[in-house]
């Protein structure tokens, strides 16, 4: 595997599931896989669960691991060509990509959206500068329209909790105070359409309608209290404009938050569930996205989902390593 952005890029995820169960039960079985082989973590922005799941999972299975904080000690990188650098930034994106490459046998990236040139961020332009410059494998720790480590986690956690065998799961937006990108909500769509038993229903005002490229196939119901009508698991997410509906708006926020706050995940949303298990990618803004006692309820996934990062990591570093 030379790029991990997209579930098929993980081919069948029956077999990918089976090999996180297999991880799970025993996660340093391969172990000697990765000696003297070196991940390089480039993070262009904050991150807690990526950060650690990722490192333990590459030390699972033997391997070195850099972190370079790229805003915090290295050079501010410009990622645009053309341009004359008498700014902030000392050094380019395509010098660096090389010589980061030079030190390493695999690298991950984190680099957010944007969220200001829709074409720029759906293009991926940074992390396929990464692909083409790097020479090396290279994988998503959430790009500009994707958190594939993220999705393949969640699906994990979904098959560990379910009990039927074609769960009803639905994505939710929520209230949120800052714009966010649209990475955690098109991977998780994505690969719940792509996973072998899951009903999918997303639900959000209207303007905030997910890229197709990740939704097709996907009911798109607007009445959020209707959506979770005997849903299994509530996935929480806010996202920004996607700009797909309205194209003038990528990026923004409908609405002031303080008028969408009926759409914020309590218990009584939750009792319109089958009995239903609360999940986010975390982190989360209590008040806002989810209230404390959903979240801290009975029925809430959110540790375990992210416990499971570092399961669906090493599984995808292992790939990785195979194909090296
Ligand atoms: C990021 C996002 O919404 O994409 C990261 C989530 C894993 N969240 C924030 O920036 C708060
Ligand atoms: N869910 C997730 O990716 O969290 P971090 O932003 O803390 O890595």
């Amino acid at each position: 595997m030379k790029s991990f952005l997209y579930a098929r890029d993980l081919g069948d995820l029956k077999q990918a599931l089976a090999e996180a169960q297999e991880i799970k039960a025993d996660r340093y079985k391969y172990a000697e896989l990765g000696r003297n082989k070196t991940a390089l973590l480039v993070f262009f922005n904050n991150s807690l669960r990526t950060r650690l799941s990722t490192q333990k999972a590459a030390q699972n299975l033997g391997m070195n691991v850099i972190v370079l904080d790229v805003n915090a000690g290295a050079w501010k990188l410009e990622t645009e060509r053309g341009v004359i650098m008498d700014g902030d930034k000392s050094e380019h994106l395509l010098e660096a990509i090389p010589v980061m490459a030079s030190y390493c046998d695999v690298i991950g990236i984190r680099s957010f959206a944007g969220l200001k040139d829709r074409d720029y961020d759906y293009a991926e332009t940074v992390y396929n500068q990464f692909v083409k410059h790097s020479g090396k494998p290279v994988f998503a720790m959430e790009t500009a329209t994707v958190h594939p480590l993220q999705a393949f986690a969640d699906l994990i956690t979904i098959e560990e909790h379910k009990t039927v065998k074609r769960p009803k799961v639905v994505l939710t937006w929520a209230p949120h105070c800052r714009c966010l990108p649209q990475a955690v909500p098109d991977s998780f769509a994505e690969w719940m359409l792509a996973a072998p038993d899951v009903d999918l229903v997303i639900t959000h005002p209207e303007g905030y309608e997910l890229d197709p490229k990740f939704t097709e196939g996907a009911t798109i119901e607007y009445d959020q209290r209707k959506a979770f009508e005997g849903a299994d698991f509530i996935y929480a997410k806010n996202w920004s404009c996607p700009g797909v509906t309205l194209p003038e708006h990528y990026g923004e926020m409908l609405h002031d938050y303080h008028d969408m706050m009926h759409w914020t995940v309590d218990a009584d949303h939750m009792a319109l569930t089958n009995d239903g298990k609360f999940m986010h990618c975390l982190p989360v803004r209590r008040g806002l996205i989810v209230t404390d006692d959903v979240i801290e309820g009975p029925n809430s996934l959110v540790i375990p989902e992210a416990a499971n990062r570092e399961i669906s990591a090493t599984v995808v570093l292992k790939r990785i390593l195979e194909s090296l």
